[in-house]
């Protein structure tokens, strides 16, 4: 089953492709930007996604994520995208000198045909940076080690970062359960 990626996002673009390859699993891109509803779980917000891009006949996949830094309580969590947007990655640093750098990336994934919806979870622990690292990846990634590295995401390869990341971990689990429906029918 092909399936269709709703997303304003290239580079999930490509990290999906890679992933869903490995289940062959093709992939197309609809670049659109989903309203996300004012809400605290990425649950709510990829339920909303996929109320807003369901259509007859297309297994459609969504995907919300975020960083939760421990220090700030889950902030920016569900709102990394509009912190991003503001306060930028030196803000995020400024927010947490010499404080405590905990931090997790989570990925909820969703996918939804017809009267079928299956929703997954990906997460990677880790700890921020004390100052950009790396030229590779997006958003957050140059600020990030995930757990046992001395590498941020930024400073890795892509398919590296799909081994061990928040959405790999989601888009495997879910590209198998899609896999999974395929040799039902
Ligand atoms: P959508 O259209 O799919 O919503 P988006 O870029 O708005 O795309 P999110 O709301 O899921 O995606 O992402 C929230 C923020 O977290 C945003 O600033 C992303 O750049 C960042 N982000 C998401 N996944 C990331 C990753 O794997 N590495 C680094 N930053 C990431």
């Amino acid at each position: 089953m092909r399936v269709t990626f709703v997303t304003s996002n290239a580079s999930k673009v490509a990290e999906v492709r890679r992933i869903f390859a490995e289940y062959e699993i093709p992939v197309a891109w609809s670049r659109r930007s989903i309203p996300e509803p004012q809400c605290d779980r990425l649950e709510e917000v990829v339920e909303a996604k996929l109320a807003a891009a369901a259509k007859p006949g297309v297994g459609v996949v969504v995907e919300d994520s975020g960083l939760f830094l421990e220090d700030a309580k889950g902030f920016p969590g569900v709102y990394s995208r509009f912190a991003y947007d503001t306060i930028g990655l030196d803000g995020v640093l400024r927010l947490l000198a010499n404080r405590p750098r905990g931090a997790t990336f989570r990925t909820v994934a969703g996918f939804r045909k017809g009267r079928t919806t299956l929703l997954t979870v990906g997460e990677v622990h880790g700890t921020i940076s004390s100052r950009r690292q790396g030229t590779g990846g997006f958003g957050y990634d140059p600020i990030f080690f995930p757990e046992g590295s001395d590498r941020t995401f930024a400073e890795i390869s892509g398919p590296e970062k799909d081994r061990i990341s928040h959405r790999g971990r989601a888009m495997r689990a879910l590209a198998r359960k899609i896999a999974a429906l395929n040799s039902k029918v």
